[in-house]
């Protein structure tokens, strides 16, 4: 197959421009397990925030945004939930509640960047 030249450097313009342009994420996917919670990613832009939250994990979790209202109840094991929340400019802690999971390692930090 024969290359057009311009239409490659257009088509790699565009692509270079797009990504460029396209928003920050504001979805997270986070995954519990035994005993840690993952983040595909820890900062977000603030505003409506999407968390996605799996648990693959042996055991039940749950999901809590330490100091505010923002929390997920028991997540059976193998299902997810999904909730969207508001937030402020500021760091967060993501923990699991449950009697000793926080402290077993279900902890971990999410930044939300100013506006
Ligand atoms: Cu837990």
């Amino acid at each position: 197959m024969k290359i057009n030249p311009k239409l490659f450097l257009f088509t790699a313009l565009a692509a270079i421009l797009l990504s460029g342009c396209s928003p920050v994420s504001n979805q997270v996917q986070v995954t519990l397990t035994e005993w840690g919670i993952n983040l595909d990613i820890s900062e977000v832009p603030a505003g409506e925030v999407i968390f996605t939250v799996s648990n693959q994990g042996l055991l039940e979790h749950n999901f809590l945004i330490e100091g505010t209202e923002i929390q997920l109840d028991l997540i059976p094991v193998n299902s997810q939930a999904a909730i969207t929340v508001n937030l402020e400019p500021g760091r967060y802690m993501i923990l699991c509640s449950l009697p000793g999971h926080e402290e077993a390692g279900m902890r971990t930090e999410f930044t939300v960047l100013p506006y």
